[in-house]
C-alpha cells in the first residue's frame, strides 16, 4: 500500500473558515495524485521505444486515478472525440460518484497524460504528465490545431508582439531581463516550419534550444526564473497552449497565442467550437480565464524542471508541480510511495 496523506472530505472543506481555499488546496492535491500515478505507468515504460504503448499506459492510469477524485469532472481538452479515444475523450465525464445527497463541484479539465510520448519511449529529457483544471468554463475548448506562440516569464508583460519580427520580440524580451539578447536562450520545436525563425533568432544572435517534443515544459520552464529558458517561440499544439496558458496562469507569466487556420473548412470547425475569430491574439487569461484554476504535472523522465520517475524496488519516487490561482501557490511535490514491504534503505532526502 502506497504511503499517503488522508483524504479530509469537501464537506467539512466547504464548512470550515476559508473553506473555498481549503478546497482548492485539496483538489490540487487530489490532481497531483492523479498526474502522479499517470507518470509512474508511463515511466515504466521509458526507453521501450513504444510511444503508442507509453501514451496508453499514461491514458489508463490517469483515467483510472480520477475515480478517486472528488468532483464532477468533464475532460474539455483531451484524447480526442468519443469515437477516436476511448478514454480521456473531450465530453468524457470523470470523478468519484457522490454519495446521495452530495454535490461535488463541476470542474473543467484538460489533460495531456504523456505530453512527449517519443520522449518517453526514447528516454530522452522533459516528458511530463499533466492536467489543468477550473470552474465549468474556465478553459478554452482548443480545437485540435496548431498554435503560434511566444512565452516568457512574468518579466515581460506588455513587452511582446506575436506579429513583430522575432528579432524585435529577442530585443524587448532581453530589456526587461536585464540582459543582452546573445545572453538569452530560446526554446523552439525542431521542425522544418520552424526554419525561417530559427535563422532569424540566431541572426538575432540569442541561444537556441531545439526540442523534437514537449513545447508545453518549455513554456513552463519559461516563465520559472532558473530553469535556464527565457523564451518559447514557434508553432506546436493549441491543445498544448491552453495547458500552458492555465500554468502562466499561476506563475505570472507573458504568454501570446493564435491558432493556426490553414483553411476554410478549419474555419467552419473552429465557428462550430464556437470561435469566431479564428486570427484573434490570444493572451493566456483568454485561454485559461477560469477563477480558479489548478495545474499539476509530474516529471516522466528527467527534465529542466522536474526529475523522472524513479524507482526502487520497494517503491518509488515522484516530482511534481502543483499550482493554484487562487489562492495563488506554486509548490513543488517531491513525493516517496512505499509500496513494497518496510526494508533497511527507509526514505533518502533527495
Ligand atoms: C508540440 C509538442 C508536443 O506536438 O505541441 C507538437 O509540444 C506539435 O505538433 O510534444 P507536431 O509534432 O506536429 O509539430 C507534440 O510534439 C506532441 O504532442
Amino acid at each position: 500500500m502506497a504511503v499517503q496523506a488522508t483524504k479530509t472530505s469537501h464537506q467539512k472543506s466547504r464548512n470550515s473558515a476559508g473553506g473555498e481555499q481549503h478546497l482548492a488546496e485539496h483538489l490540487a492535491f487530489e490532481m497531483a495524485r492523479v498526474v502522479e500515478e499517470a507518470a509512474i505507468a508511463s515511466a515504466r515504460t521509458m526507453g521501450q521505444g513504444d510511444s503508442p504503448g507509453a501514451d496508453h499506459a499514461a491514458v489508463q492510469a490517469m483515467r483510472q486515478a480520477f475515480e478517486d477524485v472528488h468532483i464532477a469532472g468533464t475532460i474539455v481538452i483531451g484524447e480526442g472525440e468519443r469515437d477516436e479515444a476511448p478514454m480521456l475523450y473531450i465530453g468524457e465525464r470523470v470523478g468519484a460518484t457522490a454519495p446521495a445527497g452530495v454535490e461535488y463541484p463541476a470542474v473543467d479539465i484538460a489533460v495531456d497524460p504523456l505530453e512527449g510520448t517519443n520522449l518517453c519511449s526514447t528516454g530522452a529529457a522533459n516528458s511530463i504528465a499533466v492536467l489543468a483544471a477550473s470552474e465549468a468554463g474556465g478553459l478554452l475548448h482548443a480545437p485540435d490545431c496548431y498554435m503560434e506562440k511566444i512565452i516568457t516569464g512574468p518579466g515581460c508583460h506588455g513587452a511582446l508582439d506575436l506579429d513583430a519580427p522575432p528579432a524585435d520580440n529577442l530585443k524587448a524580451i532581453a530589456k526587461r531581463l536585464d540582459r543582452d539578447v546573445d545572453d538569452l536562450v530560446v526554446m523552439v520545436l525542431d521542425r522544418p516550419r520552424h526554419e525561417k525563425l530559427i535563422a532569424a533568432i540566431r541572426k538575432a544572435g540569442a541561444r537556441i534550444r531545439l526540442i523534437s517534443d514537449g513545447d508545453l515544459s518549455a513554456g513552463i520552464a519559461a516563465a520559472i526564473s532558473g530553469a535556464g529558458v527565457h523564451a518559447v517561440m514557434g508553432i506546436g499544439g493549441a491543445p498544448e497552449g491552453v495547458i500552458t496558458a492555465a500554468a502562466m496562469r499561476c506563475l505570472h507569466g507573458e504568454m501570446l497565442g493564435r491558432l493556426v487556420v490553414l483553411n476554410k473548412d478549419m474555419e467552419r470547425r473552429m465557428e462550430k467550437m464556437g470561435i469566431s475569430d479564428p486570427h484573434k491574439i490570444y493572451r493566456a487569461q483568454d485561454l485559461a480565464p477560469g477563477k480558479k484554476i489548478i495545474f499539476a504535472a509530474c516529471g516522466v523522465t528527467p527534465g529542466n524542471l522536474l526529475q523522472g520517475v524513479r524507482f526502487f524496488g520497494t517503491g518509488h519516487r515522484t516530482h511534481s508541480l502543483v499550482m493554484t490561482s487562487q489562492p495563488n501557490t506554486v509548490s513543488f511535490r517531491d513525493t516517496v510511495h512505499l509500496t513494497g514491504k518496510p526494508d533497511r534503505r527507509g526514505v533518502r532526502l533527495f
